[in-house]
């Protein structure tokens, strides 16, 4: 083992230069090769603790249970991995299980650490990035600290005089999240004399009670749309870091174009946090941080004096705390290529790279960090008066690098029920899903959680920029000295952590938390209302906004979303109204009302959420139960799944205004193959209950099909709605509504499931896209035309031609769009006509007509409106001629719902499916003479959840069409009758 003892100022720094620990396990056995654990410098280096060689050991408290534990991991991962219990999102089980989160848990593991190891490095740190949630670290007996208290703060603590040479042990024990919820509660009910609401969470929600005095992911206590699996473990890395005393901490990253806007010239900054270990050495004299961007600039070094006095170091602190900070700037970088949103351009990322060194002619290193992929961007959120007075509200435009865009956005909740056990496939399926739909910006939403690495890596490489709320939502929160202070820890290390990301585009304190005070949700007693809105400005205003704005000056902090952007300020930081329409962003949703109907759902400037619920496909369906009795739109399966109240309910009335309840006659038999088969092979069903069974899944089918396609109805209207009102304000008699319009985008609810329920999602807990995630992926298209029933009393229509900016696409385009009128049942064709305009605005629509739906009947020599259909496609595709966008999808517009098309006979549809390559097949549609509303393929085998066609959901106005499909790499070879065989086809 070599080491290097080297002098400084006539005091001995040791430091290393190659491996330097050696880790065994408790049975003696040789386990770990420092070489292959050390990364970065041989000066600083990161001793894994949770490699798969170092063995962790999971313990209840009572020692009635003692299985293999994982870090990263969790309680319930690693009891289901050692068949204590079942899968708890399967069946009931997350309920069976729940036993498993009233309890406490520990987690240890022994490692051993030779005599060079424990002397030979200045400091030595355990560093627990992630602790889920109420822990003691006890290293050798000796409790490192009085409690880890937050899931999002990373902890790091000095224990080089603890460490011994050979066998250690580390501990880290878990206190129930639910009994330490609940007794937080009732301490600061007793203490400070008021509750702090919501309690619990309604009834049909199996879940656990006061989410919000317990600082890990609120959802994990059970939500509208999940279950409650409150999880205990180590969720993000533990190791060991060894440096020479002096180490970087984190570095942030700014990059901003400079003033002389006639160049394209930009400045950027990165700064560096310095920690001191507990044994540095004050006579050092200077340290410099050098910092370089690859392919862009020369390495820059700025040197700066250490502090001479230093107060001592506390031996534990949060792992982003520094003790001093270097800034290194970067003027003129002439024509960096800059980030775009996905669909406005590429995604150039950078390589920074930062070192720490002595002062010196040869710079010796002392700590070589992690590089960061950075890039060149300016995004802006912009809050302009509408009017001439503030009354008439203030817009909220994107505006990134200087041009507008519009936002095309869902909201993300957690990967799944456990995060650490999630799959980085998971991640880059759901994220290449959202950019392959179009979107360009998710909601982190804040009753879920600052998500891992893998997950931000995605959005900076794929143009998908991050609405990071904060992770408090639907409550309110406590506010004593305690619950601030860790508050304080948390979102310092969130916003070091993930400040230097290009994606990351506006913070927000949280989620509806100053919805529920102005609207009062909890029917707080009036004379008490002063208290709850002093605390809730303590938090975000005083707190979580100011520490925010301390380390990022960078980007926009919004106090709530919903809120009312600047208006919210001038209120003090709580609206009375934060929903209101003509200021920031809005929250919609209607259970009531027709939402078909363009009154229905209010124009914002900014819709950051809005949804309505759907039935999760078959296939997902099975992949929760073993029981397919308990397929269903009202099975008990079902009811305890649909946490929203009367929500399947809602579901069907809502589906009843558009579809048939009954299966259409002539989808009757259609699927019966496919599903027999698979009830066949896969359930032991007695021969007398087939016909019975494949008749309750053939309904389940039609029935989870109608409701995503009602669904995705709903999303494509309110996005057309918004974006076809997005250069205009709103067209109303209504006065108050007549001020809304100037839309930036939309963001519906929601993108991801936990597990299979029906719920708002566009794509379900197994992968398999909705029939609305189809549908996004034409509504976000960066061209695209829209049909919309504008006002639905006057039955008027608007079309509209919709296109996005994007930097190497010229300004202004003729375009020629073409109207065809077909008879819904016969597929003839009954009139045609062009309309040929010019769309010069880049970003804003253009509209290419306003009518009334009697108007367009006469026009499409249509006598029944029940049986018409008007389609338009774009004749002259610019875009086409230059290569550089696939075709403009042609839009629809049906005059009545398709429950009254009025069918002379029934439509027919063949499929035939062939093999193009490995994982690529060609799949021809071919009908009647009919029109088809809707035409859904799904596929009822597990291998396919995550198969893609290249259109699906859609509207058939050919007699054929033929789609591609790309199915996930399995091992084996797969046939086109492997692929027919499960195949489900929906249409009407
Ligand atoms: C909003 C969200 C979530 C919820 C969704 C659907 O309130 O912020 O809390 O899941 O609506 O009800």
């Amino acid at each position: 083992m070599a080491l290097l003892v080297w002098q400084l100022n006539k005091l001995y720094w040791t430091i290393f230069l190659n491996s330097v620990f050696t880790v065994l396990l408790f049975n003696g056995r040789l386990v770990v090769q420092s070489e292959t654990l050390f990364y970065n410098s041989p000066l600083r280096q990161k001793l894994s603790l949770n490699t798969p060689n170092v063995q962790w050991a999971l313990r209840r408290s009572d020692g009635a249970i003692s299985v293999p534990g994982s870090v990263p991991g969790d309680v319930y991962s690693d009891l289901r991995q050692a068949g204590i219990i079942p899968d708890p999102i399967a069946e009931f089980n997350d309920v069976k299980t729940r036993w498993v989160a009233n309890a406490n848990w520990t987690y240890e593991a022994k490692f051993y650490v030779n005599h060079s190891a424990a002397q030979s490095s200045a400091a030595i740190d355990l560093v627990l990035e992630g602790v889920d949630t109420i822990g003691q670290v006890i290293l050798n007996n000796r409790h490192l600290m009085a409690s880890c208290d937050n899931y999002w703060r990373e902890y790091r603590i000095s224990v080089k005089s603890l460490l011994v040479v050979g066998e250690n042990n580390l501990t880290v024990s878990l206190t129930s999240p639910i009994v330490y919820a609940r007794q937080a509660a009732e301490n600061y009910a007793s203490k400070f004399g008021y509750p702090v609401p919501p309690d619990c969470p309604p009834l049909t929600y199996n879940g656990e009670c006061y989410f919000n005095f317990i600082r890990k992911p609120a959802y994990s206590f059970s939500w509208d749309w999940g279950p409650a699996v409150p999880t205990s473990g180590l969720w993000r890395e533990v190791y060991l870091d060894l440096y020479s005393g002096l180490a970087i901490d984190y570095v942030k990253f700014t990059a901003s174009p400079s003033l002389d806007s006639s160049s394209n010239a930009w400045w950027a900054m990165a700064t560096a946090g310095v920690k001191f270990g507990d044994r540095f050495d004050q006579k050092i004299g200077q340290v410099c941080i050098v910092a370089q961007i690859d392919e862009l600039t020369e390495s820059l070094k700025r040197c700066v004096k250490l502090p001479s006095e230093t107060s001592p170091q506390p031996s534990i602190i949060d792992a982003a705390e520094s003790n001093f900070t270097v800034d290194v700037r970067f003027d003129q970088i002439i024509n960096p290529q800059l980030w775009w949103p996905n669909g406005y351009g590429s995604q150039r990322l950078y390589t920074l790279r930062v070192r720490l060194c002595l002062d010196g002619p040869d710079c010796r290193l002392l700590d070589n960090w992690e590089t960061r992929r950075v890039a060149f961007r300016q995004v802006q959120l912009l809050q302009n008066s509408i009017g001439n007075e503030l009354g008439q509200g203030l817009n909220f435009n994107l505006v990134v690098n200087n041009r507008p865009v519009f936002i095309k956005g869902s909201n993300f909740v957690p990967i799944g029920m456990s995060i650490p056990g999630a799959d980085v496939s998971d991640y880059d399926w759901l994220m290449r899903s959202a950019a392959a739909a179009g979107i360009n910006m998710l909601r982190v939403w804040g009753g879920g959680t600052i998500e891992r690495a893998e997950f931000y890596d995605l959005a900076d490489q794929l143009g998908i920029m991050i609405w990071q709320d904060f992770p408090f939502a639907c409550a309110l929160y406590p506010t004593d000295e305690e619950f601030l202070s860790t508050v304080r820890s948390e979102v310092r290390a969130t916003v070091r952590r993930l400040q230097h990301r290009a994606s990351l585009a506006v913070w927000v304190g949280n989620n509806e938390n100053e919805g529920a005070l102005a609207n009062d949700w909890w029917s707080l007693w009036a004379n008490r209302t002063e208290r709850y809105y002093d605390d809730y400005r303590k938090l975000y205003m005083r707190l979580v906004r100011q520490q925010v704005v301390a380390e990022d000056s960078t980007r926009l902090v919004l106090l709530s979303s919903p809120s009312n952007g600047d208006a919210t300020e001038w209120e003090g930081g709580i609206a009375h109204q934060p929903q209101s329409t003509l200021f920031g962003d809005v929250h919609f949703y209607s259970y009531t009302e027709d939402m078909w109907l363009p009154e229905t759902t209010p124009l914002a400037r900014l819709m950051s959420e809005f949804g309505f619920q759907s039935h999760p496909s078959l296939i997902t369906v099975l992949s929760a139960t073993r029981d397919p009795r308990n397929i269903g739109i009202d099975t008990n399966f079902t009811l305890h799944r649909e946490h929203q109240p009367n929500g399947t309910l809602t579901i069907a009335r809502h589906n009843a205004r558009h579809f048939a309840s009954q299966v259409p006659k002539w989808l009757i038999g259609v699927n019966d193959d496919v599903i027999g088969k698979l009830l066949v092979l896969n359930f032991s069903v007695p021969s007398s209950e087939l016909k019975q069974l494949t008749d309750r899944l053939a309904t389940y089918a039609y029935q989870s099909y109608a409701s995503q396609i009602d669904q995705a109805e709903i999303y494509r209207r309110i996005t057309h709605q918004h974006a076809s009102n997005r250069c205009r304000l709103r067209s109303a008699a209504n006065q108050a509504r007549g001020l809304e319009g100037m839309s930036s985008g939309v963001m519906y609810w929601q993108l991801n499931d936990v597990w299979s329920a029906p719920t708002w999602s566009s794509i379900e807990v197994t992968g398999a896209w909705k029939a609305t995630h189809y549908y996004a992926a034409r509504y976000y298209a960066n061209r695209g035309l829209a049909i919309a029933l504008a006002d639905s009393e006057q039955r008027i229509v608007e079309a509209f031609y919709i296109r996005d900016s994007n930097p190497n696409q010229r300004g202004s385009e003729q375009i020629e769009v073409r109207f065809d009128c077909y008879d819904v049942d016969s597929l003839a064709r009954l009139n045609s006509w062009t309309i040929i305009k010019n769309s010069t605005s880049p970003n804003c629509p253009t509209e290419l007509f306003r009518q009334s739906e009697a108007d367009l009947l006469k026009r499409c020599n249509c006598s029944l409106a029940s049986n018409c259909l008007l389609e338009a496609k774009l004749v002259t595709n610019w875009n086409r001629q230059n290569g550089a966008e696939p075709d403009v999808q042609p839009e629809q517009y049906y005059f009545d719902v398709p429950k009254n098309f009025k069918r002379l006979k029934s439509p027919s549809l063949s499929v035939d499916v062939t093999k193009i390559s490995q994982q690529q097949f060609r799949i021809d549609l071919t009908s009647g003479q009919t029109t088809l509303y809707a035409v859904n393929l799904q596929f009822l085998c597990p291998w396919l959840t995550r198969a893609v066609l290249s259109d699906n959901a859609f509207h058939m106005t050919a007699k054929k069409r033929s789609l591609e499909l790309l199915v996930p790499a399995v091992g084996d070879s797969r046939s086109a009758k492997d692929i027919k065989e499960c195949l489900l086809v929906h249409f009407l």
